[in-house]
């Protein structure tokens, strides 16, 4: 799926949203929901999704981003403190040739530890 295209409502993080799919749960509020990834590239690989129904970060509106990169922040600085990781990546991916799987707009946060390979 390209930049280009409708959104698709009943996407899995859409219904995750609306409450039809379980997650892991780890923060929520009016403007996003945090859960564990079901397939973490390490341990602690947190999702945070805006509840704006769009599906990539080019999309969003400027307030909806805005709130959402806080709660990342925030979000990101509680999983520094619960696993003590060496890193943390924050990223997220806009179109599938980007590596786009869900096309809900979403942010991972992935803690790093040293000594241990990127992908592992
Ligand atoms: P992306 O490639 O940026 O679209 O990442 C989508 C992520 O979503 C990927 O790391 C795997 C994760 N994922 C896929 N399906 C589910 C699901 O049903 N539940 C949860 N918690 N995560 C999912």
């Amino acid at each position: 799926m390209s930049l280009e295209g409708a959104y698709d409502p009943e996407n899995i993080f859409a219904k995750i949203l609306k409450g039809e799919m379980p997650c892991v749960k780890v923060y929520e509020d009016e403007h996003v929901i945090s859960f564990m990834d079901i397939f973490p590239q390490a341990p602690g690989h947190t999702l945070v999704v805006p509840r704006e129904p769009v599906r990539n970060a080019l999309e969003m509106t400027d307030g909806a981003l805005q709130a959402t990169i806080v709660r990342v922040k925030r979000i990101a600085n509680a999983v520094k403190s619960a696993l003590e990781p060496d890193g943390i990546v924050i990223t997220q991916f806009n179109g599938a040739p980007a590596g786009q799987t869900i096309f809900h707009v979403h942010f991972h946060i992935i803690p790093r530890m040293d000594g241990v390979a990127l992908g592992a």
